[in-house]
């Protein structure tokens, strides 16, 4: 085994020291069998999107083939590449939020899909302009929304409805620049249709309809999925939870949830609360069940019941390498398919349930809306059951846990902000002003949104840490998702102790407002949220948010998604800044036109920087620099 010094989170060396001692495999030893990564597809300079290739070109520019067989140069391919890596990861988001909708497309009042938060189903019922709003009967209003919501993905003319949350001057940008993105279906089609063969082959073209695509995710497929999720399963609360491998019970039935969709999650929540399974676990010789999550799953369960986060990403062999796991559970994306073969190293079952994910090796039950309860059910008694199959000796859980504090949507940050609304701010009830307030007064320097997943190029959470560390410490507020949300609640920077690692500023912020300096804001689709959330101070102020001092981080990205999300950062007007570097060196002008001209006709652009203490003081000098413009 490698690498011991990669995590930075002190659970991993003793869970792979474990790993060894079991004869499990881990991603450390594939990665180590990989050796030495090639360098043509690093540079983003291989081309496999027809049968004549593959091609590559030099990644070393004036080195080598400058052209495959059918003339294509590095720019056209490292473009073309990066184009479907949007696809893809907008894709993967945007049917997640699919399945949402034709969950609420199925809500009744009976349940299990029901109308959870009726006060959000009507502002959005009224934002998109759906006649009487306010008094339709709520399944039907429901029903009508959620066609509307589908046909978001679909629709033959127009753009996707969201994008009227923006403030004037950045849809005016928008359209100036024909990155308003159209129907999200056709927004990923007609890039796929781009990047083949013999198609578009200019690459400031293809990374125009690549960022359209991508806003068709923020604007589109996210924020659909996190608005509906919530009228289906509740607007996130602040609330209390823990964190960390600690957070597996030895003695109870452990079921272990990994994905991304709510509706299986909630649905297994549901039917391990019957009070027949705690029985049947109590029988069995468990104190009961414990649900734990991982990823945006975790992040989604968390927010909403307060389940406790098992880990991020990099955790998701860890947890099965406790021994103390009776079933893993997963929907789609970010899960290993090398799962079912190490959860057979211990008794643990490999649970996958969604036809876009089937991970062959141990039992597949397919999940659908018409017989969600039911499949959840089958799901829970056979962790049950498993439970006596459980080898004592190869049980081990780290004896790490970390309270933390989650649920900070939208909602409920200017809930906590209307506590400090006195007589000096008399207009801000009910609003983002105090925040902004806060911001334009230099109490708080600026807002960062650290987010994405974990990367062996970067040691585990090390870099997100130290950038959220670092900024409060500068009195930047970070609002964070995804498994950076999870990096900081392992960290502890999810209390309202961490304030005491804040500057002056926001330790005083902090403290009126009783929050901890890094908000947990959701899953990766959630990222909307900040998207809502910086837009509202924009709109606020009446400017084009790409003038505020905010930032969107991705310290540890590794998805396609992440590539998806960067893409609609900076098409908001929002600087993106990444700690692993995106497969595009090989062509000097594509990765110009991202960190620089891209500058120009959007008022973003990105940032590639390896060192987070690093980046941090770019982001510094990019925050100070926006206020100074800004004159405040
Ligand atoms: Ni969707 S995309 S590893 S779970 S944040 Fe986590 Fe977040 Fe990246 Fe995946
Ligand atoms: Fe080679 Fe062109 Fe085919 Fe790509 S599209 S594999 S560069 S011939």
């Amino acid at each position: 085994m490698s690498n011991e010094v990669l995590n930075y989170d002190k659970v991993a060396e003793a869970s792979l020291v474990k790993a060894q001692r079991d004869g499990a495999e881990t991603m450390w030893d594939r990665r180590a069998a990989q050796k030495t990564q090639c360098g043509f597809g690093e540079a983003g300079v291989c081309c496999r999107i027809c049968a004549m290739g593959p091609c590559r070109v030099s990644p070393v520019p004036g080195k080598g083939a400058e052209r495959g067989i059918c003339g294509a140069n590095a720019d056209t391919i490292v473009a073309r590449n990066f184009a479907r890596m949007v696809a893809a990861g907008t894709s993967a988001h945007s049917d997640h939020a699919r399945d949402i909708v034709h969950a609420l497309h199925h809500s009744k009042a009976e349940g299990p899909f029901k109308v959870r938060d009726e006060a959000k189903l009507r502002r959005i019922a009224a934002e998109w302009e759906i006649a009487d709003a306010d008094t339709k009967e709520t399944y039907a209003l429901a029903h009508e929304l959620a066609l509307m919501a589908l046909e978001e993905f679909g629709k033959p003319f127009g753009t996707q409805r969201f994008l009227k949350r923006a403030p004037q001057a950045r849809q005016d940008i928008w359209a100036r620049e024909d990155i308003a993105p159209r129907a999200i279906d056709q927004e990923v089609t007609t890039l796929m249709h781009s990047t083949h063969m013999g198609c578009a082959a200019d690459y400031e073209s293809l990374f125009r309809r690549g960022m359209r695509t991508g806003m068709s995710d923020g604007w589109g497929g996210s924020m659909i999925g996190t608005e509906f999720s919530d009228i289906l399963y509740g607007t996130p609360t602040a609330r209390a939870s823990s964190s960390n491998l600690g957070v597996i019970d030895a003695e109870m039935v452990n079921i272990l949830i990994h994905g991304h969709d709510p509706n299986l999650a909630e649905m297994v929540i549901l039917a391990a609360q019957s009070p027949e399974m705690v029985e049947m676990a109590k029988a069995k010789g468990a104190k009961g069940i414990n649900i734990v999550g991982m990823c945006c799953t975790g992040n989604e369960m968390t927010m909403r019941h307060g389940i406790k986060i098992a880990g991020n990403f990099y955790q998701q062999e860890m947890c099965i390498i406790t021994g103390a796991i009776e079933a893993v559970v997963v929907d789609v994306q970010c899960i290993f398919p090398a799962l079912p073969e190490l959860a057979k190293t211990y008794h643990t079952r490999f649970i996958s349930t969604s036809q876009k994910a089937k991970i062959a090796g141990d039992m597949y039950i397919e999940f659908s809306e018409a017989t969600g309860l039911d499949n959840a059910a089958e799901i829970v008694k056979l962790a049950v059951e498993n439970f006596p199959n459980r080898d004592a000796a190869k049980v081990e859980i780290p004896d790490i846990k970390q309270d933390t504090m989650v649920g900070y949507s939208v909602e409920t940050i200017i809930q906590h902000l209307d506590a400090v609304v006195n007589s000096q701010l008399e207009d801000g009830l009910g609003t983002v002003k105090p925040l902004t307030d806060v911001i334009y007064a230099g109490v708080i320097r600026g807002a960062a949104g650290v987010v994405g997943c974990n990367n062996p190029k970067q040691q585990h959470d090390y870099a997100h840490i130290t950038v959220m560390e670092e900024l409060i410490k500068r009195d930047v507020i970070c609002v964070v998702t995804g498994c950076a949300a999870q990096a900081a609640a392992k960290a502890g920077l999810l209390t309202l102790e961490a304030k005491e690692k804040c500057g002056r500023g926001l330790f005083e912020v902090c403290e009126r407002v009783n929050i901890p300096p890094v908000l947990h804001m959701g899953s990766c689709v959630d990222i909307s949220r900040i998207l809502h959330l910086v837009n509202l101070c924009a709109d606020l102020k009446e400017i084009d948010p790409a003038l505020l001092p905010v930032v969107g981080i991705a310290p540890e990205w590794m998805s396609e998604k992440a590539v998806a999300i960067a893409n609609y950062v900076v098409g908001s007007g929002i600087n993106t800044y990444l700690g692993v570097i995106p497969q595009v060196l090989g062509s000097p002008n594509f990765t110009k036109l991202m960190t620089e001209d891209v500058q120009e006709f959007i008022g973003a652009h990105f940032v590639f920087e390896k060192d987070p203490i690093v980046m941090v003081d770019k982001i510094m000098e990019d925050l100070e620099a926006k206020r100074v413009a800004l004159g405040i």
